[in-house]
């Protein structure tokens, strides 16, 4: 059993995409066991991409994820984080596959409605920076 972050970015969350997105994650097979909606500052947003402080899209980036309300989801299943990254589909939308979220959704290579952990090392850091313990049920 693994678990992995998942976010609906503020284009999402703007174009009323959260049921749609969680309606795709219960049709797989993967449970919601903590959820919680906020509007990242900008600091917060550079915290949570630290990742990619070197790429010229950083502040782009930083700037358009705390511009708006977030949806922060830990995500449980089997191969849960393989798993959301398909669903997900490339994250650049014109390469994604049929039936994504991305190639459904998405209108740009940054603004492109969902986030989702890609190793099981990040998926830990990215939990914890939005949830403590306490806040992930267990089930
Ligand atoms: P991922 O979200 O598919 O894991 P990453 O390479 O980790 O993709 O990039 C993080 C986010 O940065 C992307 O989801 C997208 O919002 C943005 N991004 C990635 N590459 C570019 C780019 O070339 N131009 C603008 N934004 C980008
Ligand atoms: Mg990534």
């Amino acid at each position: 059993m693994e678990r992995t972050l998942s976010i609906i970015k503020p284009d999402g969350v703007q174009s009323g995409l959260i049921g749609e997105v969680i309606k795709r994650f219960e049709a797989n097979g993967i449970r919601v066991v903590a959820m919680k909606m906020l509007h990242m500052d900008k600091e917060q947003a550079k915290g949570f991409y630290a990742v990619h402080k070197e790429r010229p899209f950083f502040d782009s980036l930083t700037d358009f994820m705390s511009s708006g309300r977030i949806v922060a989801m830990v995500l449980e299943g089997d191969q849960v984080i393989e798993k959301n990254r398909s669903l997900m589909g490339a994250t650049n939308y014109k390469e994604a596959a049929e039936g994504t979220i991305r190639r459904d959704f998405a209108s740009d290579i940054e603004k492109n409605i969902v986030h989702g952990s890609d190793s099981p090392e990040t998926a830990a850091f990215e939990i914890g920076y939005f949830f403590n313990s306490f806040e992930i049920c267990e089930q």
